[in-house]
């Protein structure tokens, strides 16, 4: 039986890549760290034939003690500080986690002569105000603590590869959104404050940028391709993408539509707002979550990851809205 190793299984993406993987067939090993009220209210309950490993990203020696108890065939390292607003915030731990973190793993792996396949998940804020649409060849330019902590990790992947032969892997993926997404991302923010203002529990969402632009795919699918960059027979970079963009506003407008609610915007800026046919107000912008700087446009070119994987998103931006407020209307019934 094969054996893989998540880092991050706690997260959305871990979530789903657990179900894959145990579908598969693998024997699951995660890491998890300790959570002070966490015991556990995860964003989905772990599967109870998952084997747990406590260790943190910033701890070389938990790390390397996984590795060599495990000794995984796969390892899919997803742990991150992935809060890109938060990366402003904490930039020190930021990069502490999410690069150092990396080099920890790859270290671990290396002098453990671990012989694993590694998947690393890199991410399009790398590509930050590149020209769109983006693809593997396209320049980097972060814009975030965070961006540049993922860009140093990606290059890291490269040299390990490059260097010592390692089966290192980098996907490129582009936000991709489900009901399990954390409630700091926009768009289950979206979701679930449009899910608590129909149950009268709360007058208006306060959002940041409604302007930038994202491509926005479904979650379960991304979590495939993380899989299948693994299987190939030798390791490389994928964009991973769905080819469409859109804005916040419209993620926020398309929402409201679900539960039979018509948008009207008015004024600009921080002064925007987002009224129902009534006039009521029911979206207000704040500037306490805009950033010091923000990626305008995502949008990739998934056509490597076609050709090579076999892969393509299958939901489209409006399915996905569907499926994220059907589920929030389900929770908060
Ligand atoms: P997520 O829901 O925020 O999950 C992050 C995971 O990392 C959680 O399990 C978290 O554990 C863990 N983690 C954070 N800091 C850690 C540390 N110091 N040591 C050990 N574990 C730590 O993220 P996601 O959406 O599933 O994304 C998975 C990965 O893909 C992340 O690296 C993210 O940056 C990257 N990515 C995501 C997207 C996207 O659109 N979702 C796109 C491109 C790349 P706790 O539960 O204990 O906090
Ligand atoms: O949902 P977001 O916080 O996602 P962001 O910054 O694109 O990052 C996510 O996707 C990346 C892949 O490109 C991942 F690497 C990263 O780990 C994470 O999963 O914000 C999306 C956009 C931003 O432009 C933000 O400024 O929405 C804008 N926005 C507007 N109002 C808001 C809000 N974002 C958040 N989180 N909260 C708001 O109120």
């Amino acid at each position: 039986m094969k054996k893989a190793l998540v880092t991050g299984i706690t997260g959305q993406d871990g979530s789903y890549l657990v179900e894959l993987l145990l579908n598969e067939g693998y024997e699951v090993h995660g890491l998890w760290r300790r959570g002070s009220t966490r015991n556990p209210p995860l964003v989905h309950p772990m599967p109870s034939n998952v084997v747990l490993h406590y260790t943190d990203m910033t701890d070389s020696v938990g790390l390397t003690r996984t590795i060599l108890k495990v000794k995984p065939d796969e390892v899919y390292h997803l742990a991150a500080q992935s809060d890109v607003k938060v990366s402003f915030d904490d930039p020190v731990y930021t990069v502490d986690a999410n690069a150092l973190g990396t080099v920890r793993l790859l270290e671990a792996l290396r002098i453990t002569d671990c012989g694993a396949h590694v998947y690393f998940a890199a991410t399009s804020e790398m590509f930050g105000r590149s020209k769109s649409p983006q693809n593997e060849t396209t320049p980097f330019h972060p814009e975030s603590p965070y961006a540049a902590s993922k860009l140093f990790s990606y290059w890291m992947m490269r040299n390990y590869r490059d260097s010592y032969g390692m089966f290192a892997a980098n996907g490129i993926l582009f936000n991709h959104e489900s009901p399990r997404r954390g409630l700091n991302f926009v768009t289950r923010k979206i979701t679930n404050g449009i899910a608590e203002v129909t149950a009268g529990r709360k007058e208006y969402l306060e959002l940041g940028n409604l302007n930038a632009q994202r491509d926005w795919g479904y979650a379960p699918e991304y979590v495939k391709a993380m899989w299948l960059m693994l299987q190939q027979p030798k390791p490389d970079d994928f964009v991973i993408a769905t080819g469409e963009t859109h804005m916040v506003r419209e993620f926020v407008t398309s929402a409201f539509r679900y539960v039979d609610i018509d948008i009207r915007w008015e004024g600009a800026n921080e002064n925007e707002v987002g009224v129902d046919a009534k006039g009521k107000t029911l979206v207000k912008v704040d500037a306490r979550f805009f950033r010091p700087t923000d990626v305008h446009v995502l949008c990739g070119d998934a056509s490597k990851a076609r050709r090579i994987l076999g892969w393509k998103s299958e939901v489209t931006f409006e399915q996905l809205v569907e499926i994220m407020m059907k589920a929030e209307l389900n929770r908060t019934a």
